[in-house]
C-alpha cells in the first residue's frame, strides 16, 4: 500500500500539514501503508503531470487542486487552489467530503487538524505545537514584527531549515520526523541542525543589506533583493524598519524567474483582522498570472524580460499607493 502525499514544499504549514495528514493516514486506516512524500512549488506554467499522483492512495495538502479521478484527499486554504475555472468545476462536480478548500483558515494544518477530529475523532498527539506554529507562521500571527524576525526558537530554525534547505531529500527528512516528534526534537539530528546554524547565519548576514535596501514610496515598502543570489529575507523585517507601511512589495529572482511577493502589514489589523478598504492582493497578483492570499500574494514571472517585470513592478506599487491617497481621502471626506 503507498500513501502518495503531494505537498507544499519549502514551507512550514506544507509540511506539518503533510505530516499530520500522513500520519493521520498511517494510523488510522494503513498501518502497513508506505508513505511517499513529494514537495511542490507554485512556478509559472505549472501544470500536474501523470506521475504526480502514483500512489494506492493519493492526497494533495496546502497545494492547488488536481483534476484527477486518483485524488483521494485534498485540503487546501488558498485563494488560488485552482489553475483554470474548468479545475474548480471538477472539484465542485465531485463534492467529496474528502475533499476541503476554506480559504478563511489561516493554515492548512489548522484546517485537517480540526476536520479529522471533527469527522474521525482523531488528535495527533504531540503535535500541538505544531498545528499551532502553522497557524502563526501561515497566518501572519506573530504578536510583533521583533517576534516573527526572531531566529532562536526551534519553531523559527525548523521554518529556516524547511523554507532553505538544498537538498530536497533533508526537507522530506523533516515532513518524516515531523509526524511523531517535538520540533526541537527534529532539529537535533547533527545533519539538519548544522543546516539551521547556516541559514540562522546567512539570515542574520542579509539582515543589514535589506535595512540598506529598503525604499518607502508614501505607506509602500519596496525592497528589491535582485543581485542577494539565493536570497529570501524574512519578509516581516522590514515592518521593524518601518512598523507604520501597510503594504510591502518584494522582488527576487531565481535561476530562471523573478518573483514579486505582496504583503499587507499584518500588526495593523485591529483585532488581529486586516482592516477594510486593503487591496485583495491575491486579485491584485491574479492580474499577472500570480495568486495567494488577499493578505499575502505572489506573482512569478520568467526571467529575460527586465521590460515586462519594471512594467508589473511599476503598475503595482501605483495601484497600491494610490489605493492608500484613496482611502485617506475617503475618510476624509466622509
Ligand atoms: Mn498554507
Amino acid at each position: 500500500m503507498r500513501i502518495r502525499i503531494v505537498y507544499h514544499d519549502r514551507c512550514f504549514d506544507g509540511a506539518a500539514s503533510a505530516a499530520l495528514l500522513g500520519r493521520f493516514l498511517q494510523e488510522y486506516y494503513y498501518p502497513q501503508g508506505q508513505l511517499l512524500f513529494r514537495g511542490m512549488l507554485h512556478r509559472p506554467g505549472f501544470r500536474w503531470s501523470a506521475g504526480d499522483l502514483d500512489g494506492d492512495e493519493n492526497a494533495i495538502v496546502d497545494f492547488r487542486y488536481a483534476p484527477d479521478r486518483r485524488l483521494d484527499w485534498w485540503f487546501d486554504h488558498h485563494l488560488s487552489a485552482f489553475l483554470s475555472p474548468e479545475d474548480e468545476a471538477h472539484f465542485r462536480r465531485q463534492a467529496s467530503p474528502q475533499k476541503v478548500l476554506d480559504v478563511t483558515r489561516a493554515s492548512c494544518t489548522g484546517l485537517i487538524a480540526d476536520y479529522l477530529r471533527d469527522q474521525f475523532g482523531y488528535r495527533a498527539e504531540g503535535l500541538e505545537d505544531l498545528i499551532e506554529w502553522a497557524e502563526v507562521i501561515d497566518g501572519a500571527k506573530y504578536s510583533s514584527p521583533a517576534a516573527a524576525v526572531e531566529l532562536r526558537s526551534a519553531a523559527a530554525r525548523l521554518r529556516l531549515v524547511i523554507e532553505h534547505a538544498e537538498q530536497e531529500e533533508l526537507r522530506e527528512e523533516v515532513v518524516r520526523r515531523l509526524r511523531f516528534r517535538s520540533m526541537e526534537e527534529v532539529l537535533a539530528t547533527p545533519e539538519l541542525k548544522a543546516v539551521a546554524d547556516r541559514c540562522v547565519e546567512e539570515r542574520r548576514g542579509e539582515m543589514g543589506f535589506v535595512v540598506r535596501r529598503l525604499e518607502r514610496r508614501d505607506m509602500v515598502g519596496y525592497l528589491d533583493v535582485r543581485g542577494l543570489e539565493g536570497a529570501r529575507p524574512n519578509r516581516f523585517l522590514p515592518y521593524c524598519v518601518f512598523p507604520d507601511l501597510e503594504y510591502l512589495v518584494t522582488i527576487s529572482a531565481g535561476d530562471d524567474w523573478v518573483r514579486i511577493s505582496l504583503g499587507t502589514n499584518p500588526w495593523l489589523r485591529p483585532e488581529g483582522r486586516r482592516p477594510e478598504g486593503l487591496v485583495n492582493l491575491a486579485e491584485v497578483a491574479g492580474r499577472y498570472g500570480g495568486g495567494g492570499h488577499a493578505a499575502v500574494a505572489g506573482i512569478s514571472l520568467p526571467r529575460g524580460n527586465e521590460a515586462m517585470v519594471e512594467q508589473v513592478r511599476e503598475e503595482i506599487l501605483q495601484a497600491l499607493t494610490s489605493d492608500r491617497r484613496l482611502a485617506v481621502q475617503g475618510r476624509e471626506s466622509s
